[in-house]
């Protein structure tokens, strides 16, 4: 389940124009709590196993807002809500950097994010959206760090060219995709007993069918793990303890260079699904039969 307390709804109370759960003004907190829980009660009914978080309060100004006030509040609200989830359930706290604050956002990198978690409770962990980071930072190094101390909650994944693009996964930089599976293999290999990162895709496509590209991003997220799985592990281990960085490097190359599309499209054909999805899905005709069938509805653009 993902609440969203960062677009005001029809009918609602109290505005989020002044932040949602760090606001100032506690009959504003409280709505947005109310909704978190309300957002756990449906998922609840539909079987779902976590409350994913996330925020746009932040500020646009030096001076706007005391980061520590706002940080408190944000985790006054949420120890709220966190007591109101099921012990089954996590809670997943999204970071974003900026965007729509672009001074400072309360939750706005994995350190930030790291904090509330730990301070939360064991339920809630990290959540780290592709999209989300400054520039150039090395997202890989926080999956690692993360599920270090038991905190990588899960994934939106997304591909990204300047800030919180949203586009397919793997279009932009596969290698990036490629990098955080290898970090997330180690990981498994590591403590496979606590390795259970939630895989989401958070994408917002203006150019494409939905669909479509949901299918090329799935092949792009299950390419990157296969080439993960390729890895010669211990090579690579080896190769690190002995200070070879060519060697470290070629042990990823080698795994990176395999083309695995005839493997996952195997995998794929064996699981009940098409070998080339593309063609097989413009057949099935699904999207015009859909069409007919259902009303159309028009979404805002999204940002979370
Ligand atoms: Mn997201």
């Amino acid at each position: 389940m993902n609440s969203n307390t960062f677009q005001d709804q029809p009918g609602q109370e109290h505005s989020y124009r002044s932040g949602s759960l760090s606001a100032t003004d506690v009959s504003v907190r409280e709505q947005a709590v109310t909704h978190n829980i309300d957002c756990i009660e449906i998922g609840k009914a539909l079987g779902s196993e976590a409350l994913t978080v996330w925020v746009g309060d932040g500020s646009n100004f030096p001076g706007q807002q005391d980061f520590t006030r706002s940080f408190d509040r944000y985790l006054d609200s949420t120890a709220s809500i966190y007591a109101a989830l099921p012990d089954s359930w996590r809670m997943l706290l999204e970071h974003k950097m900026f965007e729509p604050a672009f001074y400072s956002t309360v939750i706005s990198d994995w350190g930030s994010s790291l904090m509330a978690a730990q301070e939360l409770g064991p339920k809630a962990q990290c959540l780290v959206d592709l999209g989300h980071h400054a520039p150039n930072v090395n997202i890989e190094q926080i999956v690692a760090r993360l599920h270090r101390v038991g905190k990588l909650g899960g994934f939106h994944f997304n591909d990204s060219k300047y800030g919180d693009d949203d586009l397919d996964s793997g279009s932009i930089n596969p290698h990036q995709l490629f990098l955080i599976f290898n970090e997330l293999a180690e990981a498994q290999e590591r403590s496979p007993e606590t390795f259970n990162p939630a895989y989401m895709i958070d994408q917002s496509h203006n150019v494409t069918d939905p669909i479509e590209s949901l299918l090329s991003s799935a092949e792009a997220i299950v390419s990157a793990f296969a080439k993960a799985a390729l890895i010669d592990r211990e090579a690579l281990h080896a190769a690190q303890e002995a200070n070879d960085p060519m060697l470290a490097f070629q042990a990823l190359r080698a795994a990176y260079r395999v083309d695995v599309s005839p493997l996952v499209a195997m995998v794929r054909l064996e699981a009940g699904g098409a070998i080339d999805w593309l063609s097989a899905y413009r057949q099935s005709a699904w999207r015009e039969r859909k069409a007919r069938e259902r009303k159309p509805v028009s979404l805002g653009a999204g940002i979370v």
